[in-house]
């Protein structure tokens, strides 16, 4: 369960106890969509990254290689070989914005996989269902995410309908807990907060969904098309409805930018592509700004990515030397600037962490975006 361990304005420093160990927030979670970090980075490496979670997703994971098979080999953790806490997200969002979407009714939505076309049906109850056999560590609720902008009207109809899932998810959540042969006995659902940038449609959810007593609060529908100020004002109007002795979960964010500014409102927890894309793409996020290592002038720098990382890759590898690998479609150029973005991520929260312990948030804050505007 989550401890509140101090704050720094609103800056929340937490501990959260879970029956795959303790994650100390702000945390960042490392994506793995299909079990697997994209870049070719393996759970073993994820230990020598300072990973605290990983993140799954339940759409991809019941289309290949089914829940089922992941259940009958003994649930995710034993399946990636990771013994940490995993977080699997419902499906809701991948449905909405990867399958070939069919139709959105009161009992769930009816969709096209993307991979063969096969026609499927997910409801909150089919969600709890393939997060209980894949056997998370906390599972997320089956919501729907309308992307902005989004009339008044049909966010007031999406949330409403989002709610009502959020108690069905409850309800069958603590039903699969009880059955004998569920792997994880003790999976934990956060609620997920919508509303879009409409204020009062956020406020008025997440005071009905603060009295559902879950075991942590995330808030999603943004990062889908509104500005990074809607983002941050939304943040500002809506976390302090939220339980401040529970997690809050930012789905979907963001930047090294985006998080300060989101841990700064009183975010816990967060995830995003961006380390794993960018380094697949060959950019390199550092303390000194983004850099991409397909640019010419690395072709006889012989430093680190970053001289201030720590990371394996930093530790023994030149810029000229990973821009080599890139030129000549070496995949280890693209593992390795995935190793690194996710280990400057992982290492950015721990400082985070250090900050607002010692009271220095805003000082630790400053010199970080400035050192990223600064550049070389
Ligand atoms: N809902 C779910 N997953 C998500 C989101 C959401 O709103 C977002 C939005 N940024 C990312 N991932 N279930
Ligand atoms: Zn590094």
């Amino acid at each position: 369960m989550y401890r509140l361990l101090c704050k720094d304005g609103s800056a929340k420093r937490g501990e959260f106890t879970t029956v795959h160990g303790v994650i100390q927030t702000p945390v960042f979670m490392n994506v793995g969509t299909a079990a697997a970090i994209k870049g070719a980075v393996s759970t073993e490496d994820l230990g020598n990254l300072k990973t605290q979670v990983e993140l799954s997703n339940t759409y991809h994971l019941h289309l290949r290689p089914g829940d089922e098979v992941i259940k009958k080999l003994g649930g995710i953790h034993k399946f990636m070989v990771w013994d940490k806490p995993v977080v699997t997200d419902s499906g809701g969002f991948q449905v909405f914005s990867l399958a070939k979407l069919r139709k959105i009714k009161e009992e769930g939505v009816k969709f096209s996989s993307h991979i063969d076309g096969r026609k499927i049906f997910m409801g909150p109850e089919e969600s709890m269902q393939i997060q209980s056999n894949i056997a998370s560590t906390i599972a997320m609720a089956f919501d729907e995410c309308p992307g902005l902008p989004c009339e008044r009207k049909y966010m007031e109809q999406s949330v409403a309908r989002t709610e009502r899932w959020l108690l069905r998810c409850k309800n069958e959540l603590n039903r699969l807990n009880s059955l004998p042969d569920t792997i994880n006995k003790h999976q934990l659902l956060f609620g997920i907060n919508q509303g879009g940038v409409y204020s009062d449609i956020r406020i008025e959810n997440a005071k009905r969904i603060s009295d559902m007593d879950l075991a942590g609060y995330a808030i999603g529908g943004l990062a889908v098309g509104e500005t990074h100020e809607e983002m941050y004002q939304t943040l500002e109007t809506v976390v302090p409805y939220l339980p401040e002795n529970k997690p809050t979960y930012l789905m979907g964010v963001g930047t090294p930018e985006n998080i300060l500014e989101s841990v700064e409102r009183g975010v816990d927890f967060f995830d995003c592509v961006y380390p794993s894309r960018n380094g697949r793409h060959g950019n390199a996020y550092t303390n000194h700004g983004k850099m991409n290592l397909n640019n010419a002038k690395y072709e006889l720098d012989d430093r680190p990515l970053d001289s201030a990382c720590d990371c394996p890759v930093c530790k023994r590898y030149s810029r000229a030397y990973i821009r080599h690998l890139l030129k000549a479609g070496e995949m280890l150029g693209m593992r390795f600037l995935v190793m690194h973005n996710l280990y400057f991520y992982n290492n950015m929260m721990e400082e985070i962490r250090s900050a607002i312990e010692k009271g220095e948030f805003q000082v630790y804050k400053k010199a970080k975006l400035d050192g990223f505007k600064a550049g070389e």
